[in-house]
């Protein structure tokens, strides 16, 4: 198969049905030649993930639930097995107790910030750390999905705004320990995209007109637009990107007022 990435292997964690911001990598990745392998979280995702996989010809579709060391190693043994090698993966999770998406982030429980962080920050190194030894000599790519509200206040985010504000902070210092062995780790910050994780966020349509109206681009933009940029940062186009973020938000990021 052609395409910029011909010959490369990469693994994805996030996808969950065809909203899914994972799902557009997925394509735009596989358009340009690259062998995938597909996660699901847990059993009742488990159909759709192979469905979808089937799509594009996939045939390594592998559980992971990342709170669970023991699925983390399974799987990383998995692609070990099956692909030998790894170039490049995709973290495309997050997760917060519903209660928590809601109200102040002062009243945030114990519980609910750990499992924000467990699920959506601190999955990064961990699986980080297990996809790297497999990505030894091969100009490795690790690209995970963050959200503007880790750096600026957005009504709601709450929990999750902290969680991705220590993902990208893990970004940084996982491109630093893993740059020595030439892998390169970045963040794509996305606008919103209505998916299963932007479902039932209260004022979601207000925030997408107001992004409209705002953006230097005057609109929103398309998971089919982080999926390019996933596609450029799994390439050797990127080779000199490495701890950055990279805003897919229609420029809105720069504005001031
Ligand atoms: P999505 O609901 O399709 O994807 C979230 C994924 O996280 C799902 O596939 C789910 O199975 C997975 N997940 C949750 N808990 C997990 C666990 N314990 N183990 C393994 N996987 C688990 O929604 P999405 O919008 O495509 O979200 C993907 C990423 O994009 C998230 O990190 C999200 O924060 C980020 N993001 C989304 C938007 C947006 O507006 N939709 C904007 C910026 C960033
Ligand atoms: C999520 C909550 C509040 C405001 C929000 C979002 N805005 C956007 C999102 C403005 C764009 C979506 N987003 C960027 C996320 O990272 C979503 C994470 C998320 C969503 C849910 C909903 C269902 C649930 N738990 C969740 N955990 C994380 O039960």
């Amino acid at each position: 198969m052609h395409g910029f990435l011909a010959g490369k292997k990469g693994l994805i964690l996030g996808v969950a049905n065809k909203r899914s911001v994972a799902w557009a990598c997925a394509q735009a990745l596989r358009r340009e030649g690259m062998e995938l392998a597909l996660t699901y979280a847990n059993e009742r995702l488990e159909r759709s993930v192979r469905g979808l996989a089937e799509e594009l010809s996939v045939d390594t579709v592998l559980p992971c639930d990342v709170t669970k060391p023991e699925e983390i190693e399974k799987l990383m043994d998995d692609v070990r097995e099956r692909f030998g090698k790894l170039d490049f993966l995709l973290h495309a999770i997050a997760f917060a107790k519903r209660e928590e998406l809601t109200g102040t982030y002062m009243d945030v429980s114990r519980e609910g910030y750990q499992i924000a962080q467990e699920v959506s920050a601190y999955s990064l190194p961990a699986v980080a750390r297990r996809a790297a030894s497999l990505m030894e000599g091969s100009n490795g790519s690790i690209v995970t999905l963050t959200y503007i509200g880790s750096e600026r206040v957005i009504p709601n985010y709450n929990v999750m705004g902290v969680a991705k504000a220590a993902l990208e902070a893990s970004v940084r210092y996982l491109a630093h320990d893993l740059g020595p062995i030439k892998v390169r780790v970045n963040a794509i910050s996305a606008g919103p995209i209505r998916t299963l994780s932007a479902a039932g966020v209260e004022g979601f349509n207000t925030i997408l007109d107001k992004i409209a109206e705002r953006a230097p681009l005057k609109r929103n933009i398309t998971a089919e637009e982080v999926g390019e940029t996933c596609a450029f940062l799994a390439s050797d186009m990127s080779s000199g990107i490495t701890g950055s973020t990279i805003y897919v938000d229609a420029g809105y990021h720069i504005m001031g007022l």
